[in-house]
């Protein structure tokens, strides 16, 4: 496939709540879109970065610095690129994973529209809808938090995720339990917030029968997790540790992980997720979609990928109005607790042009005859 170009557009799109975790709160989702731009059609990719770096290094100004400045040119470069050498192109690139997962997205959107084939296709997908889970983040009160979930559960989620950190725990926990039962799917995040000096607050939890705990401690830290393990009894799940396919491998060789949560921008790209998907089935541990308040793009490529087989626990793949009032492309809505994967060629979704118009701050083009 030839590229003609990439543009590279910021969008700024408000959440219907602050959403808090341990390490900050986010009131909108400024998010950067890649559309790759060839002279048979164009595709669409999503920068999962945030503004500031504090889930990873990574960061939404500095994704689209090293994109323009290191990633683009080698793919222009190129005269014929399929999403299968966007990888290895930029391997000698260190780093920054959420900036090459868009441009592979961008350009595998482009590629499957050629080929009238969908991302569900593509990947391998085995179902036409996905259980959705939906991420709760801290709030000020454990009465607020019991009224948040009880709408979510009214929608239908299927499975409740807990923000947590030092102080935000058991409490919350016990309340939750308390008030919707023990049969209620429920899973927290506590985003790197603990060290190995915790262990005994963190097996507090252990009575709760939560399905997980998702990156209690640092990201480097698969060591320790390895040791957390074996000192309680809640499945440790891994998020920010997890940037390839080959940190995945070593976490469960170390039994640092239990479980997996398989988030495509973290790690490079969708190629490298099914990767980590193939992986983990290979040695039976559980895996589910996470998701980083994606706009409906990269949900729709989320969603497809929760499709494949080896997806066996609920994703972060909420409908679109849990995030925001006015989503870029049609809403993915819930559906008895499930949201439908795109049959559509590529995403199989698009962007609304006046919405998405509305919604951008900045729009920059990077021609490909600068590059060769
Ligand atoms: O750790 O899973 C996380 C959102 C932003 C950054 C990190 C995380 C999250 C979420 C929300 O938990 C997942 C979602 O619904 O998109
Ligand atoms: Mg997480």
């Amino acid at each position: 496939m030839k590229l003609d170009g990439f543009e590279l557009r910021r969008v700024s799109l408000p959440l219907v709540a602050p959403f808090r975790t341990s390490f900050g709160v986010e009131t909108v989702r400024d998010a950067l879109l890649v559309r790759a731009v060839t002279p048979d059609g164009e595709g669409w990719g999503e920068c999962v970065a945030t503004v500031e770096p504090l889930y990873s290094s990574e960061y939404v100004a500095g994704a689209g610095a090293v994109i323009k400045d290191f990633l683009a040119p080698p793919l222009l470069a190129a005269r014929d690129i399929d999403p299968q050498q966007v990888g290895p192109a930029l391997a000698h690139i260190k780093g920054h994973r959420m900036a090459k997962a868009a441009l592979e997205m961008a350009v595998l959107d482009a590629w499957l529209r050629q080929r009238g084939e969908s991302f569900g296709a593509y990947l391998g997908a085995v179902r036409d809808r996905v259980p959705a889970g939906v991420s709760v983040g801290i709030m000020d009160t454990i009465p607020e938090l019991l009224d948040a979930v009880e709408a979510y559960l009214e929608q239908g989620y299927v499975r409740i995720k807990l923000k947590i950190e030092p102080g935000w725990d058991v409490e919350p926990v016990r309340a939750v339990r308390e008030r919707f039962g023990d049969e209620l799917l429920l899973q927290v995040d506590a985003n790197a917030a603990y060290t190995l000096a915790d262990s005994a607050t963190l097996s507090r939890l252990d009575p709760f029968g939560l399905l997980l705990i998702e990156q209690p401690l640092d990201d480097e830290d698969l060591r320790q997790h390895a040791e957390l393990a074996r000192v309680i009894r809640t499945p440790i799940c891994l998020d920010e540790s997890i940037v390839s396919a080959k940190t995945a491998a070593d976490a469960i060789a170390m039994g640092a992980a239990r479980v997996i949560n398989i988030k495509p921008g973290r790690v490079g790209g969708y190629i490298e997720a099914r990767r980590i998907h193939d992986v983990c089935q290979a040695h039976g541990v559980a895996v589910w979609c996470g998701g980083m308040l994606e706009t409906g793009l990269g949900r729709a490529a989320n969603v497809a990928l929760a499709a494949l087989p080896g997806f066996n626990l609920p994703g972060d793949t909420s409908a679109s109005d849990r995030y925001f009032s006015t989503d870029i492309t049609e809403p993915f809505v819930l559906d008895q607790g499930h949201v439908a994967v795109p049959t559509g060629a590529g995403l199989g979704v698009n962007p609304i042009p006046e919405i998405l118009r509305e919604l951008t701050t900045t729009v920059e083009w990077i021609d490909a005859d600068a590059s060769r």
